[in-house]
């Protein structure tokens, strides 16, 4: 019999296919696609919360006013300054230029969010009338598309939040 030193290359192949198809498993497992959507989900989520948040406290104790918008605006525009003019939340601040002034959103949220992609469809979206607002996002893990369907909102393809969900549609 002949004595063997290492492996055989049959021996080596049969590792090296094991090797891939655990790793094909655990790829599987893991999903890193599914897992990087859902990860940008709770992004999305928890971003609306606080910009819903901060609306609705800045709303109650009259820090801003709503403004009549003819269209949505939207993050692409990379715009997070909270002034209420040129970021995508659009206010005015009452008493705005004279001493006893509001100071507008800006005391409950440092800056607008930002969508994790922020392109194409992915992105937050705007609007208002004078008494109402909505705001929008779109959720891209499966298992969130109940979410954006359940929302109480008159579009199933976007997430609605706010005081009115007709406002963007
Ligand atoms: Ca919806
Ligand atoms: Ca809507």
């Amino acid at each position: 019999m002949r004595k063997q030193k290492g492996f055989t290359l049959v021996e080596m192949l049969v590792v090296i296919a094991i090797i891939a198809i655990l790793a094909g498993a655990v790829l599987l497992a893991i999903n890193p696609v599914a897992t990087m959507r859902k990860s940008r989900d709770t992004t999305r989520l928890s971003d609306l919360d606080s910009l819903r948040s901060a609306i609705n406290i800045a709303l109650t104790e009259g820090e801003i006013n709503l403004v009549d918008m003819a269209a949505p605006e939207t993050s692409a525009n990379n715009i997070q300054a909270v002034d209420g003019t040129t970021g995508y939340v659009r206010f005015t601040i009452p008493g705005e230029g004279t001493p006893q002034a509001k100071t507008g959103l800006g005391r409950y949220i440092p800056a607008l969010p930002l969508d994790p992609t922020n392109a194409g469809t992915l992105v937050y979206s705007f609007q208002s009338t004078a008494d109402n607002y909505e705001i929008n996002a779109v959720l891209e893990y499966v298992d969130n598309e109940v979410k954006m369907t359940t929302d109480g909102g008159d579009n199933d393809a976007v997430y609605e939040v706010g005081t009115a969900l007709n406002i963007i549609n």
